[in-house]
């Protein structure tokens, strides 16, 4: 363990103890404790509150039975949950994932993240996440729509627009969010902004389903300003194929970049023209909408080398973005990434990254971006849709993406700062998680012990 802090090491030892069998937990734990150090130092008035201790325990934890029936007649059962993790700041706030992956660590890692994530982006949303073990691939429309039924109608009492507002994550889109919004709606018979990335004809935000991906992107213009570069000209790995992918990957190609991978549990393509023609865009699409959840159908399509099994890290690129899912860059990927010349490395997805192959990348003079700050602007647009729903109003996509643009700015910069003022220049990973976690730490010492 790279802890040194001793007070930190006892917080991180008990949360081992309270927690047992959460490895992915207890990663982003550590993770953010070892970003911390300066602050605990800094700031005796929160280790006197404890907040340390206060910020690794969720709030509320819900399970829940989700039964439902599939198109066979067969009885079906999975399992649901909400992490309530945080509402120093704001209502619950973060997306639901459905995938066989799913379980309490997953969702408590994924709520822990949040907090600071949502914390970064300046505006008023406390941390929250759920999900489902269900899997949706393979699955008929009509299922899908019965189980989001089934799954709401338990949830349902234990969200609302000024408690949590539920959105998606993987497994989880515009289709689903529309399923599990008119469940809400007629069990309540309310008809209010309780989730986000809605439909735009009932209450979603333009750009929503785009806005992480570009986000993502608004970000690394920043990064690369700072050492006088662009992305025009440079090419990208970029893994997955799902809705964070597709947004990368359009607004890379629009600024000039050229992404040359995507990836899916089957493997990854290379297309050394790049994934960059609007019919290739939009074939990313399809492939998510067909519920096959697999790459090769673009290699199939396009005539393009597919690797069965395998990861784009080997690839030689100018910056790396995964956008698949957790922990899919080890520390054998890193050391290829360093062998290559890697001068880049972009976190989207949530937690893509062990915390060994981080420390490994940092060590080696690679610019790592974390997720907390690159895949904030998802989330960020789901609370400009939060406050167009409570002001029963909608902006432009052009309001929209100016906005989403200046909240990436400032997450770059406040990271930047942060990580500065607390001797830790020019680490973007601990300037986000002290950016993050400071917001959350003051409002919970101004609110008294008790959560
Ligand atoms: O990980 C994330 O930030 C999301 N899945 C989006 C959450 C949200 O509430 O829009």
């Amino acid at each position: 363990m790279a802890l040194k802090n001793p007070y930190l090491i006892s917080v991180y030892e008990n949360t081992c103890k309270r927690n047992p069998g959460e490895p992915e937990f207890l990663q982003t734990v550590e993770e953010v404790f070892e970003s911390l150090e300066p602050v605990v130092e800094k700031r005796p008035d929160f280790v006197k509150a404890g907040i340390f201790e206060r910020m690794v325990e969720p709030e509320r934890l819900i399970s829940f039975r989700v039964s439902w029936v599939d198109d066979n007649g067969n009885v079906q059962v999975n399992r649901g949950y909400r992490v309530q993790f945080n509402s120093a700041i704001g209502p619950y706030k973060g997306g639901l994932r459905f995938h066989p992956s799913v379980n309490a660590s997953i969702m408590k890692f994924l709520g822990f993240e949040q907090t600071f994530k949502n914390s970064l982006t300046g505006l008023p949303m406390g941390g929250g996440k759920g999900g489902s073990d269900f899997n949706p691939a393979g699955k008929s429309d009509n299922e899908i729509m019965r189980f989001c039924q089934s799954f709401m109608t338990e949830l349902a009492k234990h969200i609302g627009p000024d408690t949590d507002v539920p959105a998606g994550d993987i497994g989880v889109g515009a289709r689903e969010v529309g399923y599990l919004f008119g469940q809400y709606k007629r069990l309540r018979n309310e008809f209010t902004g309780v989730l986000t990335g809605k439909g735009f004809s009932f209450g979603g935000s333009r750009i929503r389903p785009e806005t992480t991906g570009y986000g993502a992107v608004y970000y690394v213009e920043n990064m690369l300003a700072t050492f006088g570069e662009e992305i025009k000209g440079k090419t990208f790995a970029v893994s997955g194929f799902g809705n964070v992918a597709w947004g990368t990957v359009q607004k890379l190609t629009e600024l000039g970049g050229k992404v040359v991978t995507i990836s899916g549990p089957d493997g990854y393509i290379y297309d050394k023209d790049g994934v960059n023609t609007p019919e290739k865009i939009a074939y990313m699409l399809e492939m998510r909408t067909s519920n096959r959840n697999r790459v090769e159908d673009y290699a199939d399509k396009f005539g393009v080398p597919f690797f069965a099994g395998k990861k784009p890290w080997g690839e030689k690129v100018d910056v790396i973005m995964p956008c698949a899912t957790q922990n899919e860059v080890n520390l054998d990927d890193a050391k290829a990434m360093v062998a290559n010349g890697l001068k880049y490395y972009v976190e989207v997805s949530n937690m893509p990254t062990t915390n060994e192959a981080v420390a490994y990348l940092k060590a080696n003079g690679v610019v790592v971006a974390p997720s907390k700050a690159v895949n904030a602007g998802g989330v960020a647009v789901s609370g400009l849709e939060m406050s167009q729903n409570s002001m029963r109003y909608s902006w432009s996509s052009e309001e929209v993406d100016a906005k989403l643009k200046d909240i990436m700015k400032n997450i770059y910069e406040s990271s930047v700062s942060a990580a500065k003022e607390y001797g830790m220049e020019g680490d973007l990973v601990s300037g986000a998680n002290i950016a993050g976690f400071l917001k959350v730490a003051e409002a919970m010492l101004a609110q008294g012990i008790a959560y």
